[in-house]
């Protein structure tokens, strides 16, 4: 039978992920491992000689980056690539450059887990005079979308799952039901979004999905009736790697003793 595969990236690691700091909307870059993932990724994929019609990214220049990179790599210079904020991390609202570490030492572990991981209990909202308010409000790529007001100032993941959701069933879906091969690269959580779709997880279930950074991971779908062929992605790497790396974001979250 004829097999669709879409394959998805959480971009590699950024210097606010190294740093351990919320990062949301923040404009970070990749760092120096962040760009050896992506290179990483690039040639997993070139190994498996994967190729796509097309890939999708957020406005995030860490995302962007590493999808320039695995285009390199795989030699695939010449596709169409499209961005929405509509792909971006979830906004992060007033934890926004605070420590995860020192943030679970001072409100507590459980608190900063419910405000990473919880369905839709939202981070407190990011206010005028926060420190990276006027960086991120008044950056030109965001000047016609979203719209001023319905700029978000936090989100949930419901509320990131309500902004992502429409442009994957309507633009990215649309694309896979015509058998195109698409290569989404993204965020921790608004890959999440897409990953509770697709495993069709629940809003308890999807609080244990960790995703690590720059590990590719794949479902393969029949081709007539476009459902997963197995319930779950699976990741294109080595078993043991994907499991500390995907345990250490958790452990992001944990109070350094
Ligand atoms: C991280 C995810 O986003 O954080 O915003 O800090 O994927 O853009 O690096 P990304 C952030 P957690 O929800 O895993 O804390």
């Amino acid at each position: 039978r004829k097999i669709i595969r879409i394959v998805m990236v959480r971009h590699g690691e950024s210097e606010w992920n190294s740093k351990n700091l919320f990062t949301g909307w923040y404009d970070a870059q990749l760092s120096r491992k962040g760009i050896l993932e992506a290179e990483q990724a690039g040639y997993t994929l070139k190994k498996m000689r994967i190729c796509f019609d097309n890939a999708f990214t957020s406005v995030l220049t860490r995302a962007i980056e590493t999808l320039k990179i695995i285009q390199d790599i795989i030699n695939h210079k010449g596709i169409p690539v499209y961005k929405s904020w509509r792909l971006n991390e979830r906004h992060y609202g007033a934890l926004t450059g605070l420590n995860k570490a020192e943030t679970a030492k001072q409100y507590g572990e459980e608190k900063v887990k419910v405000w990473r991981r919880s369905y839709d209990v939202p981070p407190p909202a990011m206010k005028p005079g926060h420190p990276y308010y006027k960086e991120i409000v008044e950056d030109m790529r965001y000047k016609h979308d979203p719209p001023r007001n319905a700029f978000p100032m936090f989100e949930s993941l419901k509320l990131t799952l309500e902004r992502t959701l429409p442009y994957w069933d309507k633009t990215i879906w649309r694309q896979i039901e015509r058998g195109k091969r698409v290569l989404v690269v993204a965020h921790g959580n608004s890959l999440r979004g897409i990953v509770k779709k697709m495993e069709n997880l629940t809003d308890e279930e999807i609080m244990a999905v960790n995703i690590p950074t720059g590990i590719p991971f794949q479902y393969l779908l029949d081709a007539q009736t476009l459902k997963p062929i197995y319930p779950t992605r699976k990741y294109l790497g080595d078993p043991d790697v994907v499991r500390k790396a995907t345990e250490a974001v958790v452990s992001q979250g944990k109070a350094k003793k």
